[in-house]
């Protein structure tokens, strides 16, 4: 099985215009303990391109859009990304690659840690290894 769950994000919608939330224990499966973004991305560019071995991570396109290629050392299944009510759970051991970023998008992710490079497999044939290995 490929891990990647999307998640509806609850929305109010009123004259006003939107907004959408996420609760831990609710939309969110972990305690969230950071947030990046990323933004800026110029045509062409990838993104991720490696594996954590124990975070969990959701990722957002609040604005605009990109693709996510997710791994699990067997499958790949593809997403696209392009509304902000819409969340890509990733769970550990998944390797993600992000392409395809529209002109002025920001990609906003929750994750369950604090940055560790340790956590990371940044060589594909390293990641399956320890898929391999598991
Ligand atoms: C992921 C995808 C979606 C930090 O210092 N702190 C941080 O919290 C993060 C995420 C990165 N960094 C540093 C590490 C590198 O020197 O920022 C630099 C760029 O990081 P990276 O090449 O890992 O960026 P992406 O966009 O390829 O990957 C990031 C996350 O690392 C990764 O967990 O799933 O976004």
């Amino acid at each position: 099985m490929t891990s990647g769950e999307l998640l509806e994000l609850p929305s109010v919608t009123d004259p006003r215009g939107s907004l959408t939330y996420a609760e831990v224990g609710r939309e969110i499966p972990f305690d969230i303990r950071r947030i990046y973004y990323l933004y800026d991305v110029p045509p062409g560019a990838q993104r991720g391109g490696h594996a954590h071995k124990a975070l969990h991570q959701v990722l957002i396109a609040l604005h605009g859009g990109m693709q996510v290629t997710l791994d699990d050392g067997t499958d790949k299944r593809t997403f696209r990304l392009d509304r902000p009510n819409l969340g890509l759970y990733v769970c550990p051991m998944i390797w993600r690659d992000l392409i395809n970023f529209s002109v002025g998008s920001v990609c906003l992710v929750l994750a369950s840690d604090v940055y560790d490079e340790a956590d990371y497999y940044r060589e594909y044939a390293d990641f399956i290894a320890a898929v391999r290995a598991s």
